[in-house]
């Protein structure tokens, strides 16, 4: 099937033809990208099928940034363990990461549950020069104090992947399709359908409960510790909100979303997304639209 190319922004593309031949200084094609005090993302699952690595390489590509911080879950030792599943694009990931470093974005990698060999004490970082640890403090430029983890401790089946949230996301995802046809479903067939419709409702109460409880924890946390709100991944769910005073964010994943948080020079934090080749700054409190199923820029056209 053909595809709409050219979605990307096309200075963007044409900056890159041009400085992939030597023709427009550096700083042109910086002037292009969008530019950030720092970046969050977590939850890349890369090893594994369902990560969208190559979406990340052109949002990486397509931004700057003074920090870096890779919030858990970036490695899937878990997939890896029983498949050598391991693309170019995944190991191109880490290249990138690292090129970042060495260009001098300070990068934080805080390892998640499925990355948690980084825990261990004396744990290798993936990658020289990057500082590697359990959580990290961010100062935001407008000197906020926000607690960055990756959020498993907070989730009590973090061992089996969060499966209690995600099942029952896809419960939820279920439900609402079902809900359509479900009353003339009903009315033909009867009870069961009514029965089965209420299973897949108590599945849905128990992930929103799930997540709420995931939420109070991390927030409980920032209140303990006397900062103003935590940054967190792990549920795969992108959020940014003030719960009692406290700020919530989440930088959601780049296995389903493609979402980042992102923090403006000024201090003003910002959900992302990238979208049909660029990046789409998502309002609070909106239902987030599925990214691209694929990579929306051309191979040859791609920053390297
Ligand atoms: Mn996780």
């Amino acid at each position: 099937m053909l595809r709409r190319r050219g979605a990307r922004a096309p200075q963007t593309i044409a900056a890159d033809v041009l400085a992939r031949h030597g023709l427009v200084a550096g700083s042109a094609v910086h002037a292009m990208r969008r530019s950030y005090r720092a970046v969050f993302v977590s939850d890349v699952h890369l090893g594994s099928r369902a990560s969208k690595a190559g979406q990340l390489l052109d949002f990486l590509g397509s931004v700057e940034c003074e920090q870096l911080y890779l919030v858990g879950d970036i490695i899937d030792e878990w997939k890896l363990r029983g498949s050598a599943y391991w693309p170019r694009e995944h190991a191109e990931v880490l290249r990138q990461v690292g090129a970042l470093a060495a260009g001098g974005v300070e990068v934080t990698y805080v390892s998640g549950n499925h990355d948690a060999s980084l825990r261990v004490p004396g744990g290798r970082p993936p990658l020289a020069g990057l500082r590697c640890a359990e959580e990290a403090l961010h100062r935001c430029a407008d000197g906020r104090e926000l607690l960055v983890l990756h959020g498993d401790l907070f989730d009590p089946h973090s061992d089996g992947g969060s499966l209690v949230v995600r099942a029952g996301e896809k419960a939820y995802d279920l439900a609402m399709g079902l809900n359509a046809a479900y009353n003339g479903l009903a009315r033909l067939v009867g009870a069961e359908y009514r029965s089965l419709s209420l299973a897949l409702k108590q599945r849905v109460k128990e992930a929103v409960r799930a997540i709420q409880r995931f939420e109070e924890g991390v927030v409980s946390e920032a209140r303990q510790r006397g900062i103003d709100g935590v940054v967190c991944g792990h549920i795969h769910k992108a959020e940014l909100r003030t719960v009692e005073g406290f700020l919530y964010a989440n930088d959601g994943d780049w296995v389903e979303s493609c979402t980042a948080l992102v923090e403006h020079h000024d201090g003003r934090l910002e959900l992302a997304q990238w979208r049909e080749g660029r990046v789409v700054p998502l309002e609070a409190g909106k239902p987030i639209q599925a990214p691209d199923p694929r990579r929306s820029v051309p191979a040859s056209l791609r920053v390297s």
